[in-house]
Formats: structure tokens, C-alpha cells, sequence
């Protein structure tokens, strides 16, 4: 048990829903690196949500007010560190859950299927695959024709490069959450979220209750800003760390 007294319980968690996730055959085994990436860049934000998360979070929030047919795209990563915010962000908004993987197999999207239904989520997609995402080659094209394929706008947390491209592709809104301002689907998305993923689904939930002019929101919106304020916070930052040791 890591004791809560711990300077980095918060992280230590999280590192431990990751492992465990991996052990229950939920997470794939390449999502240990994916979550070290991230770790590493939410040490540079210095692992709290900032000015310039939250403003991404108010921005996607109003995108998905906007939207006619919001889909929550949820992979095993996703599943195993933050399932029952996933599910209380679907019921708030009335987005559906879908559950597409990278990595896919059944048996993994059965188990994520499972345990986003254990906290509460009702009709999850993902087992029918009835669908392709144009541009991409094998099992990495599959979605389900009435979630991923027919959305408008598209939650894709801790997303592929190429799969954001090729939404960015079939004309939809594309938001993500990824704690690297440099990734490829950072620099596609219409919205990127610069934060943990435990942190950002949470916030979008609460702006989406209280927004009430998301069209204005979204015309002042302008991503490429966002990122370049996450990296001037980044640099910043460093420069303190180095300077002060804090
Ligand atoms: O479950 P699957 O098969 O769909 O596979 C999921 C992973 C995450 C393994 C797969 O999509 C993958 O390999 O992703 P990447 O290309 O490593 O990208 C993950 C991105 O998410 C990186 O830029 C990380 O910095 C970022 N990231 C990792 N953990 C978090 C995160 N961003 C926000 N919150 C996190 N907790």
C-alpha cells in the first residue's frame, strides 16, 4: 500500500491502475510505455491541471455541446484509469461510449466493455466492427458504424497519429487529451488537451454543465495557441526547476 502521506501518491496510483490494468488483460502491454510518456510530461506541467488545460477542456466541452452525434472513443489505457468518469461523461453529455482499440482483440474490448459496464455505461460499441476508417491499413481501420463512423465529433483520448489524421480525414471534429504538446494527434486535433487524462474527462464533464455560449467559446478558440502556451509553460518551468531545484 503506498501510504496518501506520499509526495507522489497521486502518480503512484495511477502507475498502479496501469499494472494492474496489464495483469487483468485490460491494458495492452505497450500502454506501460505509452503511461511512462506521459508521466514524464505531466513532471514538465508539474502534474496539475493548468490555464492552459482547462481552456482546452471549456473549448472541447462547448464542441460537444454543439455536436449532433458525440462519440467517447475509449481504449485500454483510457478504461483503466478513469472508466466511471468515462461513464459520467457519456450520461451528462448523451454521448455514446465506443470502445476501439489500437491494439485490437475481442477478448480486450469484451473485458473494457465489461468494466465500463460495471460502472454504470449502458450500449458500448466496439464488438461489432462493422465499419472502416478510411486510409488505414488492418485491424487499426475497424469502428463501429454507428459510433466512431457516423460522429461528428470524436473524444479520442491518448490517440494514434495516423487515426487522428485520417478523422481529421472523414471531416470531423477531433478532441483529444495528451500530455505531449508535440505528438502528431496534438498537432491535428481541433482541441488537444494538454493534461493527465484523470484530470481533463472530469473537467470537460463539469464545463459542459455550466457553458452556456459554446459557439462563442469555439470562435475564439485556436489550438496551435494553446499548444504553443503549453510548451512556453514547459520551458518556463525547466528554467525554474533548474534555477530554484523546486
Ligand atoms: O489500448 P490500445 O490498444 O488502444 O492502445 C493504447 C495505447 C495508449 C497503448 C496506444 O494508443 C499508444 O501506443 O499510444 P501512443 O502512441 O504511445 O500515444 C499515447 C500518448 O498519450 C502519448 O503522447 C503520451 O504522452 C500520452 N499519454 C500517456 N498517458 C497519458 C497521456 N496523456 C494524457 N493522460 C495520460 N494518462
Amino acid at each position: 500500500m503506498i501510504p496518501k502521506s506520499h509526495p507522489r501518491y497521486e502518480s503512484l496510483m495511477l502507475r498502479q491502475k496501469i499494472a494492474e490494468g496489464v495483469e487483468k488483460g485490460i491494458v495492452h502491454i505497450t500502454g506501460l510505455i505509452a503511461h511512462g510518456r506521459g508521466e514524464a510530461f505531466d513532471y514538465l506541467i508539474g502534474e496539475k491541471s493548468q490555464h492552459f488545460a482547462t481552456e482546452a477542456a471549456k473549448a472541447a466541452a462547448s464542441y460537444i455541446k454543439i455536436a449532433k452525434h458525440p462519440v467517447i472513443s475509449v481504449n485500454g489505457n483510457v478504461a483503466a484509469l478513469v472508466a466511471d468518469e468515462i461513464v459520467k461523461l457519456a450520461e451528462t453529455t448523451k454521448a455514446k461510449i465506443e470502445v476501439n482499440l489500437f491494439h485490437r482483440s475481442e477478448e480486450r474490448i469484451k473485458k473494457i466493455i465489461r468494466l465500463l459496464e460495471e460502472k454504470g455505461g449502458k450500449n458500448i460499441l466496439g464488438l461489432e466492427g462493422d465499419a472502416r476508417i478510411p486510409g488505414l491499413e488492418h485491424d487499426r481501420a475497424i469502428c463501429s458504424y454507428e459510433g466512431i463512423y457516423s460522429a461528428d465529433v470524436v473524444l479520442v483520448p491518448l490517440e494514434d497519429g495516423d487515426r487522428c489524421e485520417a478523422l481529421k480525414k472523414m471531416g470531423k471534429i477531433v478532441l483529444t487529451v495528451d500530455l505531449n504538446p508535440l505528438s502528431r494527434t496534438a498537432r491535428n486535433a481541433d482541441v488537444t488537451i494538454v493534461d493527465n487524462v484523470t484530470r481533463a474527462i472530469p473537467h470537460i464533464r463539469g464545463f459542459y454543465t455550466e457553458i452556456e455560449k459554446p459557439e462563442e467559446v469555439i470562435k475564439r478558440w485556436d489550438n496551435r495557441k494553446n499548444l504553443q502556451d503549453a510548451l512556453d509553460f514547459i520551458c518556463e518551468r525547466l528554467r525554474k526547476i533548474y534555477k530554484e531545484g523546486c
